[in-house]
């Protein structure tokens, strides 16, 4: 069981990342694989929709990145791998939290061919959220390679300053033009890059301000990931109008900041605790209106 050391707390401060040879078994690969042909598909194993489906076979561009969040809600098999406490653990240690929540899930999908992800921050697109850090871990479903359109990040950019929302974020025909901008913002002559090579079941952890995308896949395999994107468990709704989420701030309830637990579950806090549902629910006892 992955175990988050001082050496790693160190370097995730310094390059706003971490790589991790091995996250999930082999077996949880397996699994999430045979799901994502489902829930691509349009199949939902609870009948609820995931909060976003950014792509559906037959109605969307085969050349994109798929994207579905909130796949946990969808699929309970999705559930039981990405609400561990253990992924919880080790996001509140790099976070500096008492605990952690998870935000959403992410399943990505890029085929060969597949088109790029723009370079963004994540946390500029968690407004509705006080405070807006995060701290995502990124698990690779196939092994990874350089020329794959893996992951890659801009090392110890989540120190620059905090941008908004970047122009186009499925399938740029330039990923790096808001990059670019930071970087002439920083006044940064050269910046240093890493595309993440990992087996399948290793990944990252990545910190909400750290300027990353990805390339085209230009191998004749796909390169699939799930990203549990985390927040604290103290976070709250932002009370601020113009920070409303067009998804997420629907959870938000009339004259209340607080986050219910059945839309945002907590998977572990220093005190012990991991919303009640996740086990039911993760082996399939409850279903989504129990
Ligand atoms: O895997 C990718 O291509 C991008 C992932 C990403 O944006 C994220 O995990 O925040």
């Amino acid at each position: 069981m992955l175990k988050i050391t001082e050496e790693q707390v160190a370097e995730y401060r310094e390059n706003g990342y971490i790589i991790v040879d091995k996250i999930i078994e082999r077996h949880e690969v397996d699994l999430l694989l045979s799901r994502f042909d489902k829930i691509f598909y349009g199949e939902y194993e609870t009948g609820l929709d995931p909060d976003e489906v950014n792509w559906k076979h037959g109605r969307d561009d085969e050349k994109l990145t798929r994207q579905i969040c909130n796949g946990w809600k969808a699929d309970r098999y999705v559930a039981s791998v990405i609400l561990q406490a253990f992924i919880g653990e080790a996001c509140a240690r790099l976070g500096g939290w008492p605990g952690t929540r998870i935000t959403q899930d992410n399943l990505l999908w890029k085929p060969p061919g597949g088109r790029p992800i723009g370079f963004h921050q994540d946390s500029s697109y968690e407004e509705f959220i006080v405070p807006n850090d995060w701290v995502s871990c990124w698990i690779a479903l196939d092994d990874t390679t350089a020329t794959g359109g893996t992951v890659e990040y801009v090392t110890g950019s989540h120190l620059w300053h905090k941008s908004g929302k970047i122009k186009q974020f499925h399938g740029p025909s330039d990923p790096h033009e808001d990059l670019r901008i930071a970087v002439e913002r920083m006044k940064k002559g050269d910046f240093d890059t890493e595309k993440v090579e990992v087996q399948a079941g290793g990944g990252t952890f990545h910190s909400g301000w750290i300027w990353h995308g990805s390339d085209v896949n230009k191998t004749d395999v796909p390169r699939r990931t799930i990203v549990a994107h985390c927040m604290s468990s103290e976070s709250m709704f932002n009370p601020n109008p113009l920070s409303v989420n067009r998804t997420y701030s629907r959870y938000k309830k009339f004259g209340r900041l607080d986050m219910e637990e059945t839309d945002f579950p907590i998977l572990w806090t220093q005190d012990g605790y991991a919303s009640p549902f996740i086990e039911p629910y993760s082996a399939r006892q409850l279903g989504w209106a129990e």
